[in-house]
């Protein structure tokens, strides 16, 4: 019985009969409205091309369906009959909403703005075959679903972390990250870039921060930095994808890096040795000395110059050697300093300890669903609840990687609450959105970044995206196991949760 149910909703890419067309509820995140039309397929044959007002999406598009059909997808300069057209225009629910009709005859999708119609594209992606997503020529054929989809975001901020300080990623592993995300529509990525076991951007005013404190990682394997360029080559790779980088520097703990950088940094003027333990709430900056400002203005100026997106993240978690006065003290001037390089704070939500600026935005990352401070302290809030959000947790106590501090995370415990209303007496109008962090400790390479984010990534994906009326597990399980043929295609090391019935 359950065969015969998953066959008559999701494909399987060998097959060429009219069962592998993909149904409309096999896309994650749930469209805000579907409606399918009964019978009705568009193929994509040798002779569709592509029109779009955004030609960036366009190109997109066209280059991986010629990868995979082998067809010549030809990009044209006016909307062709029978192709594939991405048009601006007028649709309701803002810059990131768009409207996809799937007629027997053609494809299109209408947005406000260039955000709008990747959105579509990306649904349009996953109503086709999964052999679409495949580097490599396949067979074919290629239908997609007849039907129209209406859709925007619930929440504004939809966000993965990468921790790149515990273990350094490269660009080419953080380029990989971003394609996997930006499927789900995820639209910031926030790249934890120091930490007490390194350093990991080049700042000229302080260069020995990354040859010397971007040198090592936990347990002593190799380090790395990004240098300016290359930072910027993610930032261009992610706003084509219609993802935001936010970068972290967190301050005033985690800070070993950096303090073992500069002796002048230090409170008695004494560099620390490197650290490539995983103990946390050691490190503080020098809150007294006046050359720590002068220090973060640089190390704020320097990142603000090449990071066009609106935030940096201040960190400000677990600042346990740090007094609390001091606390206040250092974290009211780095927002000061933030905002003098035309920036928007966001902060852990300890930040709530200082005088957050009224812009300053608090990242929950607590375990519990009440922290009074946070809920009424009049902030927006991304919610990132440890026990919900967090990627590094393990998903059973078996799972080889991760930690269990905030506990054990199936995919079920991902995807069961509902970000507006977990934090108690937080207004639901003051949530921003969620973000899965994902720490690596314990992460060393694409496998394990994906081992940890597939499928829970999407799962919160879906709670940042979708209207809550269509939160429902049966209707998610079924959707989310759909993703599994695409990312066996696309190469994606996921966990095979037993409580998903993987096609
Ligand atoms: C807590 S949560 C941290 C990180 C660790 C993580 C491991 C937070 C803001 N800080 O420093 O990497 O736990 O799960």
């Amino acid at each position: 019985v359950l065969v015969i149910l998953l066959a008559s909703s999701v494909s399987v890419p060998q097959s060429a009969t009219a069962a592998s067309v993909v149904a409309f509820d096999a896309v994650v995140p749930a469209p805000a409205s579907a409606s399918p039309s009964a019978g009705v397929t568009y193929q994509i044959t040798s002779s569709t091309a592509v029109y779009s007002d955004a030609p960036e999406v366009g190109d997109q598009l066209a280059r991986q369906l010629r990868r995979s059909t082998g067809y010549p997808i030809p990009i044209v300069t006016t909307p062709p009959a029978g192709g594939i057209t991405l048009r601006l225009g007028s649709v309701s629910g803002g810059d990131e909403a768009y409207q996809l009709d799937v007629t027997a005859s053609a494809i299109t999708v209408l947005a406000n703005r260039p955000a709008g119609l990747f959105n579509g594209v990306q649904t349009l992606r996953q109503l086709l075959p999964y052999a679409a997503d495949s580097a490599t020529v396949q067979p074919g054929p290629w239908p997609v679903p007849g039907g129209r989809i209406v859709d925007q975001p619930r929440y504004p901020y939809r966000g993965a972390m990468l921790d790149v300080a515990r273990h350094f990623f490269s660009v080419a592993a953080v380029e990989r990250y971003i394609d996997q995300i930006a499927l789900y529509k995820l639209n910031y990525l926030h790249l934890h870039l120091s930490d007490d076991q390194g350093w990991r951007i080049v700042i000229d005013s302080w260069p020995r921060l990354a040859t010397y404190g971007g040198s090592t990682a936990v347990g002593g394997d190799p380090g790395g930095y990004y240098t300016k360029a290359q930072y910027q080559e993610i930032v261009s790779y992610a706003t084509s994808r219609n993802i935001t980088i936010i970068p972290e520097i967190d301050m005033p703990g985690h800070t070993n890096a950096a303090l073992a950088s500069y002796a002048e940094l230090n409170c008695d003027g004494v560099a620390p040795p490197l650290y490539t333990g995983t103990e946390v709430g050691f490190s503080s900056l020098c809150t007294s000395k006046e050359i720590t400002y002068t220090f973060v203005d640089q190390v704020l100026g320097e990142l603000a110059a090449i990071t066009p997106g609106p935030y940096l993240h201040l960190g400000g978690d677990e600042a346990s050697s740090t007094q609390p006065a001091d606390y206040k003290t250092f974290m009211n001037r780095a927002q000061d300093i933030a905002a003098a390089h035309g920036k928007t704070v966001i902060g852990w939500h300890d930040v709530v300890n200082a005088t957050p600026l009224p812009t300053t935005i608090a990242q929950y990352w607590g375990t519990t669903q009440r922290n009074t401070a946070v809920a009424t302290a009049g902030r927006k809030v991304i919610m990132s609840p440890a026990s919900r959000a967090y990627l590094d947790m393990k998903y059973n106590r078996r799972t080889p990687l991760g930690q269990t501090w905030a506990g054990t995370i199936e995919v079920r415990d991902a995807y069961g609450w509902d970000p507006g209303a977990y934090l108690t007496g937080l207004p639901p109008s003051q949530v921003m959105g969620v973000e899965g962090p994902l720490w690596t400790e314990t992460i060393r390479t694409s496998a394990d970044i994906e081992y940890m984010a597939f499928p829970r990534l999407p799962a919160l994906a879906e709670l940042a995206w979708s209207p809550y009326s269509t939160h429902d597990w049966t209707a998610f399980k079924q959707r989310l196991g759909a993703q599994g043929p695409r990312w066996r295609v696309m190469g994606v090391n996921y966990y095979h949760s037993t409580q998903i019935a993987w096609p």
